[in-house]
């Protein structure tokens, strides 16, 4: 963890591929990064290289420049905009003698401080180690040539060896351990399954509005704040439709540019909602300058999630904060069946559950039946997972009209009793 108000430098390369707005953006992102992590930005530096080093990623000159600056600036670490390679991150140190962080680490850093639940921290904690594991090697390494001649195990090896057992015995029971908690949640989804209702998982960047949306679609009271990776752990609302429709609505992480992939790895359980879903409510702030490469980067990760093509509805948050009505225009034509809302004030929420209701219309038939009273099992089900319009028991049968899950309509088909009056 970065002590609070640490005063840090932040370092950005511009090379091919990347333009100097890209890498402005994506500075000032980092700085967002910092701030959330606790510290003081004192200093942003940029550099333009063909391509990054090999040693330093920067040029060594440059490196010694932040050296001097960091010096005269108090800064105590350096932060990187990209993944260092763990060469890389021990050169920087050695000649800035300041604490090296690349922005991975920094988001697991972050994501650390957040984690609430067992399962949360138990898989950032396995991010942390994956991260670490081939950096060991590099702290080492440099150690073990010293002291090891041809033929002989130097002592720096041999520490990198019981350091790594150790780091791989810990990751083997964090995995362990998360089998376990999984199991607990794989039951309580199979419950859930069992109403048989639609999930719908809230997507999109860190900060887009996700939890503010979902509080107010659902008068939930999930922690909504200006800082990135506000949420980690997954929460899921019931709402009811105007239609009666139940559906089941899940808040979860945000993305964001650049995430790790170690990251994506271990909450792949907890993104496993994104991949059940069976409607995406693309969250997006549309008072963000950069929202369409925002956009992007979403989509970048919901491949990665194997969620990509998933039936998906864009709403542009923050409506608000937008000044020019054009931009709303533009987005909303450019991505069909798409509204505009404000979390903060409530407008555009009636389209919002309209929309729902019409990407959700296949989840809903209504039936007339007469069943045979004999049939108990069968009309709870109706009543647990249906919505029951209509009811009166007969003597031997109940007439019952409702509207059910279309998977129910085979099994209720023998017991059809016509088309419902409406
Ligand atoms: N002005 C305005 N601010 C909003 C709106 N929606 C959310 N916010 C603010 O934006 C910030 C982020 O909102 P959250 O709901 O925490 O965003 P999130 O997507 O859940 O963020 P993470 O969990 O960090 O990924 C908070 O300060 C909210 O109050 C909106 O419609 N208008
Ligand atoms: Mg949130």
């Amino acid at each position: 963890m970065i002590p609070a108000a640490e005063l840090v430098i932040l370092v950005g390369l511009e090379h091919e591929g990347v333009t100097r707005w890209d890498l402005q953006d994506s500075l000032e992102e980092l700085r967002l990064l910092a701030d959330t992590a606790g510290a003081k930005v004192v200093e942003s530096v940029i550099q333009r290289l063909d391509k990054p080093t090999a040693p330093f990623y920067i040029g060594k000159g440059k490196a010694e420049e932040i050296a001097k600056s960091s010096k005269e600036k108090h800064a105590t670490s350096v932060i990187f905009d990209d993944e260092l390679s763990p060469a890389q991150s021990r050169n920087l140190e050695e000649i800035t003698h300041r604490k090296v962080i690349d922005r991975t680490q920094l988001i697991l850093d972050i994501f650390a401080s957040r984690a609430r639940t067992r399962e949360g921290r138990l898989q950032i904690e396995l991010a942390q180690l994956q991260y670490l594991l081939p950096r060991l090697t590099g702290m080492w390494s440099h150690l073990s040539r010293q002291t090891g001649g041809i033929g002989t195990r130097g002592p720096g090896e041999t520490q990198l060896e019981v350091d790594r057992r150790r780091v791989q015995d810990r990751i083997a029971r964090l995995e362990r351990e998360l089998a376990e908690v999984r199991k607990h949640r794989g039951i309580q989804r199979e419950g859930r399954l069992r109403h048989n209702w639609p999930f719908i998982s809230l997507v999109g960047y860190t900060n887009a509005g996700k939890s503010s949306l979902l509080n107010r679609l659902t008068g939930a009271t999930v922690e909504a704040r200006d800082r990135l990776f506000e949420t980690l752990d997954p929460t899921t609302r019931q709402l009811t439709l105007p239609n009666h429709q139940k559906v089941l609505l899940t808040d979860t992480v945000g993305f964001i540019r650049k995430l790790p992939h170690t990251l994506i790895e271990s909450f792949k359980a907890t993104l496993e909602e994104v991949q059940l879903a069976n409607l995406l409510l693309h969250v997006v702030d549309l008072s963000h300058p950069r929202h369409a490469e925002q956009i992007e980067a979403v989509d970048a990760v919901l491949g990665e999630l194997d969620a990509k093509g998933k039936q998906t509805i864009m709403v542009f948050n923050k409506c608000d904060l937008v000044t020019d009505p054009e931009i709303v225009q533009a987005n909303l034509a450019r991505h069909p069946g798409s509204v505009a809302v404000s979390a903060r004030t409530g407008d555009g929420m009636a389209q919002l559950i309209q929309e729902l209701e019409i990407r959700l219309a296949a989840w809903r038939m209504q039936g007339r039946f007469v069943i045979p009273l004999t049939e108990q099992a069968l009309l709870a089900e109706i009543h647990r997972v249906g919505h029951v319009l209509d009811l009166k028991y007969g003597e031997a049968s109940a007439m019952i009209t409702a509207h059910i899950p279309p998977e129910l309509i085979g099994r209720l088909s023998k017991y059809d009793a016509g088309s419902p009056q409406k």
